[in-house]
């Protein structure tokens, strides 16, 4: 049901966040299970929701934005108290977010960010995403010195802010150092299948020996692009440097056996700072910052992979 906050003659109803909590509905339109990050993301919001005693409509889009534009027009009539939304694509939002903004329900973007105006939604919880693009890229640059490097790009599901961020932000990266070139670049759409799936064309087309380095807008389409590495007859990590996003546990995995060289750590925990802000909003009226960031961290062959993987290998991934 939909709580209505009324403002009190000179003063606002103010209750205890977690009392309030427990009367929320909350639609969550979630993009589908493309990726072990995204079924994370999907496992922490589920619990941080449940600890708060929030009721949570989840919807399942299997990557198809007009199942999420179905699943919010959903949730308005619903009445629900407010939406969380990981845009699948970046376009072709504006209408659904005027029409949960004419129902005063307020949205909030998890991950992802969309080409609207930003009163159609009351925060976005995300990395930047195009620092992650370019600390990727600066490690490369780092890692092969002044030896030429011809870099091949699985870049992320197309239209998708991060795959348009962190293609920028990598290009940026290795920007100035005229050794480094990316030949080919394609999307894999994050999927393990699609990664191995592409980094095969790859191979057939450069020749194994003629691929210095593989950059992946996210570790599952790594773990893919291995497996094909391996299947060509190469050594991943080591014959073919890799980079990528996401720090799940098979990324930890692979960089301690030497198979992948690094990786930039994105939280699945987009959901606990969303569900701050709205609980806030919807209590008192607090209005968040626009952009809440959640931070980015590089992990190489130098950190304790393995003891890293063992630890987040049972958190829903
Ligand atoms: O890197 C990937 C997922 O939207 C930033 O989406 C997120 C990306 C993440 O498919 O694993």
């Amino acid at each position: 049901m939909k709580l209505k906050t009324t403002l009190l003659a000179g003063a606002i109803a103010f209750a205890p966040l977690t009392a309030f909590a427990a009367d929320l509905t909350i639609g969550f339109s979630q993009i589908g299970s493309e990726s072990g990050w995204r079924a994370a993301e999907t496992t922490v919001t589920k619990q941080e929701a449940e600890r708060r005693g929030i009721d949570l409509k989840f919807a399942d889009a299997q990557q198809k934005q007009e199942n999420q534009i179905k699943a919010i027009r959903s949730f308005i009539a619903q009445g629900v108290d407010a939406i969380l939304l990981a845009p699948v694509v970046a376009t072709g939002w504006d209408e659904v977010l005027e029409e949960a903004q004419d129902a005063e329900i307020p949205v909030v973007l998890l991950d992802r960010t969309v080409d609207a105006p930003d009163d159609l939604y009351l925060t976005a919880v995300t990395s930047d995403l195009v620092h992650e693009g370019k600390v990727a890229g600066e490690w490369l640059a780092g890692a092969v010195g002044d030896d030429k490097c011809r870099i091949v790009e699985l870049q992320g599901t197309t239209g998708s802010s991060p795959a348009i961020d962190r293609k920028t932000g990598f290009e940026q990266g290795i920007a100035g150092n005229d050794n480094l070139e990316i030949v080919r670049s394609q999307t894999g759409d994050f999927t393990r299948s699609q990664g191995k799936v592409v980094m095969e064309s790859f191979l057939k087309a450069e020749g194994g020996e003629n691929i210095c380095a593989l950059y992946a807008h996210n570790d599952d389409m790594a773990v893919g692009a291995i497996q094909a590495i391996k299947e060509a007859g190469l050594k991943p990590g080591e014959d073919i440097k890799i980079v990528a996003i996401d720090a799940v546990p098979d990324a930890h995995l692979a960089i301690a056996n030497g198979e992948m060289n690094a990786t930039i750590e994105l939280t699945p925990n987009m959901a606990g700072p969303a569900l701050d802000a709205l609980e806030a909003y919807l209590a008192n009226g607090t209005v968040p910052p626009k952009w809440i960031q959640t931070e980015s961290r590089l992990f190489t062959s130098a950190d304790d992979n393995q003891a890293i993987y063992e630890q987040k290998k049972d958190l829903g991934y």
